[in-house]
């Protein structure tokens, strides 16, 4: 009996379950452009231009290598423009009444896939170290799930950086090393970009005419879209760029986009690499003196420590996490969040490259973006659905919980033992936005002044009750509370202003 072999759009990998528990002979691999996935949220172009792109070529893949591929193109005029439509229509062609799915990375798929009339079977997505039942252990009777003890589990688990069961160069952490500020030149002329080819081409028109009302440029497109270009991007970061990525990792220039990251995460979350295979290059360049012992610890503790660790405690935590709102924050998403005017600089130019690139590093979403947001109490679902359309990395599974946990602390204290907030000065101190923005960064009460100054101590006055007892943030309420209280008082009130003028649509 036939049976259908569904791929999705982020699981362009030859190694995958689905695939694996596949017979070539008698079954059919579905793969499906779907107007319904596009538009969930409403996708940055150039995401959609990367996964429709990618989908193509790796159907082209499969078929390559004997495979039978049922493929749907968004421009069908059969096209049911879903994927359990989809699936229903191949099975009627097909005969097949069973279905083989790789686990998508989204609640919301997961119950679609559930809920379709045809017999589905989702097997676990073992593209990753830890499988579910390994963090469900280890969280399991822990009062806190705090990354880096699960980090020193994943370094164990795989051998990284390891001497024996010691960690590599005496620590396991070399972050205090990595935290140096904006430099003045940059040395890297990353990521490694690629000429859009005639199939390329024919996605980018294609998404150019329906997806144009969407916020982001689509052109110049420079992705890689096929595992080949995705493996050439990795070499180049790690031979170029990784020997200074610790150092500049919570870097953040205006007029460089990339710094020294790596540009890996969209590649790496649709399958075009896997997360071990990147690790034991980057293992390899410091085994062979290219690159410092911070550079390749602080690299691969993002992969197997918080990639998977955010991934566990998404399905950990189940259906719903992306809904919570811990902090009660219900504010709308600014306009300049889409493009709109303000005189806030770092904002602006964290907006701009999130339209030209589909992308940000990680201090800009969490300390401009994410900072502002929290401060400003905007409702967190708001602001992760802007996270889920906007970056090209974008999948539930990786979104939601450093965006609402994370970032928010919607998720009442699950990822961060305490929320990521910072006025004025941090940013001031790791970018150089503040030079040539109409506020000024040391003004903190008055004209002039930088509303992250404004907004940060309204956020903790507002919060008092729930993070006044936090060990990590007496000395943020030690500091308020010595303030004189005339000028406390001005504080709040012009904070309350600047809210209001936000509430109201002016232009910050
Ligand atoms: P680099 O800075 O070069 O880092 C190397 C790799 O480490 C990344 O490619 C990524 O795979 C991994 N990594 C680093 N930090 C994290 C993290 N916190 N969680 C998971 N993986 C991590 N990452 C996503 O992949 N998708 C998202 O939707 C996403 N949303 C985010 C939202 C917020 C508010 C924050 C603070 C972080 C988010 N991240 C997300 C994590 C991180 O910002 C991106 O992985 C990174 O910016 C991708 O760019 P890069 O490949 O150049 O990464
Ligand atoms: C994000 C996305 C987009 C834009 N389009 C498709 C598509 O047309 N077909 C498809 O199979 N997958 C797409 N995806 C990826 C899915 O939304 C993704 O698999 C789920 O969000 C789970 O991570
Ligand atoms: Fe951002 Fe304030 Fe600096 Fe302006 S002064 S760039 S608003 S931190």
């Amino acid at each position: 009996m036939t049976r259908l072999i569904l791929i999705l759009g982020d699981q362009l990998n030859m190694n995958l379950a689905a695939l694996k528990t596949a017979d070539k002979l008698h079954d059919v691999v579905v793969m499906a452009e779907v107007m319904q996935e596009a538009t969930y949220v409403s996708h940055h172009p150039k995401k959609i231009a990367l996964i429709l792109s990618a989908m193509r070529k790796f159907s082209a893949h499969l078929k390559a290598n004997g495979w039978k591929v049922a493929y749907s193109r968004l421009e069908d005029a059969d096209n049911t423009q879903s994927i359990p439509g989809e699936l229903i229509r191949y099975a009627e062609r097909y005969e097949a009444s069973s279905v083989i799915v790789t686990e998508p990375g989204e609640w919301r798929l997961i119950t679609l896939l559930q809920e379709c009339p045809l017999h589905v079977t989702q097997l676990e997505d073992d593209r990753f170290i830890a499988s579910h039942a390994v963090f469900e252990k280890w969280a399991s009777g822990r009062k806190a799930l705090r990354m880096e003890y699960f980090y020193r589990d994943m370094r164990r688990k795989t051998g990284l950086l390891m001497d024996d069961d010691k960690p590599a160069g005496g620590r396991w952490n070399f972050d205090q090393e990595n935290r140096k500020p904006a430099p003045d030149d940059i040395h890297y002329n990353g990521p490694m970009k690629f000429q859009p080819d005639d199939l390329v081409e024919d996605v980018l028109n294609l998404v150019e005419v329906r997806f144009n009302h969407h916020f982001g440029d689509l052109r110049p497109f420079w992705f890689a879209t096929d595992q080949d270009q995705a493996h050439q991007a990795l070499a180049f970061f790690v031979k170029y760029g990784l020997v200074k990525f610790g150092d500049y990792q919570d870097a953040m220039l205006a007029e460089n986009k990339f710094l020294y990251h790596a540009l890996v995460a969209p590649y790496l979350n649709m399958g075009l690499l896997e997360p071990l295979e990147v690790c034991r290059a980057v293992e390899n360049a410091w085994k062979a003196g290219h690159v410092p012992i911070n550079a390749a610890e602080g690299f691969i503790r993002q992969i197997i420590g918080w990639r998977e660790y955010v991934r566990g405690i998404y399905f950990l935590e189940g259906q719903g996490y992306a809904d919570r709102n811990g902090l009660k924050h219900h504010r709308k998403l600014p306009e300049m969040f889409w493009g709109g005017e303000t005189n806030m600089r770092c904002i602006q130019k964290a907006v701009e490259q999130t339209r030209t690139e589909a992308y940000a590093h990680h201090i800009q979403r969490l300390m401009i973006t994410g900072n502002f947001s929290l401060l400003a109490g905007v409702d967190p679902s708001e602001v992760s659905q802007w996270y889920l359309a906007v970056y090209a990395d974008a999948f539930e599974w990786v979104e939601a919980p450093n965006v609402v946990g994370m970032s928010q602390f919607a998720d009442g204290g699950v990822i961060a033992s305490k929320p990521y907030v910072s006025s004025g000065a941090y940013i001031n101190r790791m970018s150089n936005y503040c030079k040539g923005c109409a506020y000024k960064v040391s003004v903190k009460i008055g004209e002039g002044a930088c509303p992250f100054n404004l907004l940060y101590w309204h956020f903790l006055d507002r919060h008092r009750a729930r993070f006044e007892r936090n060990p990590r943030m007496g000395n943020m309420y030690r500091t308020w509370d010595r303030m004189e209280s005339e000028k406390r008082s001005r504080v709040l009130a012009e904070a309350d202003e600047f809210l209001l003028r936000m509430e109201a649509g002016e232009v910050l």
